[in-house]
C-alpha cells in the first residue's frame, strides 16, 4: 500500500513514522508513505497556499490552486483521496477496515480556517476524528495512517486484530501478567485456574459489564 499525504507540515510526522510498528511495515515494503508539501506546488512568487474568504470574516482559506495541482500531480486510477476536517464523517474501524484495503490513499491536510468549497471536488471521503477542533489535520492523519497500517496484511498478527474491541462492538477483557499478587494486588482465581472454558465465560461476561458500564452506546448497535 502507499500512503501520501499532503500536508505544508512534514516535519511533523518523523517521530511518528519512525518508530515501532509503523516504522517495520515501512522498513518490510509493506507500506509506502510519502510527504509532499503543497506549499512546494503554489504558483505564488511567495508560495502562498492560502488567502482570506471571499464575503469576508475571520481567518484564512486554503486556496485551490496548490492543493489541485498537487493532488492532480500525484492521483492515479487506483488513489482514493481522503481530507481531514473537522465537518467530515466521525471516523470508526469500519473504516479503517475499509481503508486498508485501497491501493493508494492520498490524505489531505487542511490547516486555518478551512478549504476552499471547490477543493472539496478532489475528494473521496471526508473525515473526523473526532468532535473537538485540532490546529490542523495533521494529527488526525498520522492517527488514520497508523490505524489502516496496522490492519494491513503481514504488518501485526492476523489473530491480534480479528479479537479486539470495535470488531464485535465490545471492549476488551481485562488482562494480567505476572506476579499472581503485586504487592497486595491480586490476579483474579479464574485465571490462574488453568481452567479454559471458565476463562472464556470469565472474559465474555468481564467484556459485557465493562461495555455496559463504559460505553452502553456501543451496545446499542
Ligand atoms: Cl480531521 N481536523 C481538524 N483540524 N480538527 C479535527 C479533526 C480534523 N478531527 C477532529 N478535529
Amino acid at each position: 500500500m502507499r500512503i501520501d499525504i499532503l500536508t505544508i507540515f512534514p516535519e511533523m510526522f518523523t517521530g511518528v513514522f519512525s518508530e515501532s510498528i509503523i516504522k517495520r511495515a515501512i522498513d518490510q515494503g509493506l507500506v509506502e508513505i510519502n510527504l509532499y508539501n503543497f506549499r512546494d506546488y503554489s504558483l505564488d512568487p511567495h508560495h502562498k497556499v492560502d488567502d482570506t474568504p471571499y464575503g469576508g470574516g475571520n481567518g484564512m482559506v486554503l486556496m485551490c490552486q496548490p492543493i489541485f495541482d498537487c493532488i492532480n500531480a500525484i492521483k492515479t486510477e487506483e488513489s482514493y483521496v481522503v481530507m481531514l476536517t473537522p465537518d467530515g464523517v466521525p471516523y470508526q474501524q469500519s473504516f479503517a477496515y475499509e481503508l486498508s484495503k485501497k491501493k493508494h490513499l492520498i490524505l489531505l491536510c487542511g490547516h486555518y480556517e478551512g478549504f476552499d468549497e471547490r477543493i472539496r471536488s478532489l475528494v473521496d471521503f471526508e473525515v473526523s476524528i473526532g468532535d473537538y477542533i485540532l490546529t490542523g489535520g495533521e494529527l488526525a492523519s498520522m492517527v488514520l495512517a497508523d490505524s489502516i497500517i496496522r490492519l494491513v496484511p503481514g504488518v501485526i498478527q492476523e489473530e491480534s486484530h480479528l479479537q479486539e474491541s470495535f470488531n464485535d462492538h465490545l471492549l476488551d477483557y481485562p488482562s494480567y501478567t505476572k506476579p499472581a499478587n503485586f504487592r497486595g494486588l491480586e490476579v483474579p482465581e479464574v485465571l490462574i485456574s488453568g481452567d479454559h472454558e471458565k476463562i472464556r465465560a470469565y472474559r465474555e461476561e468481564q467484556r459485557l459489564k465493562r461495555t455496559k458500564e463504559r460505553r452502553p452506546d456501543l451496545l446499542q448497535k
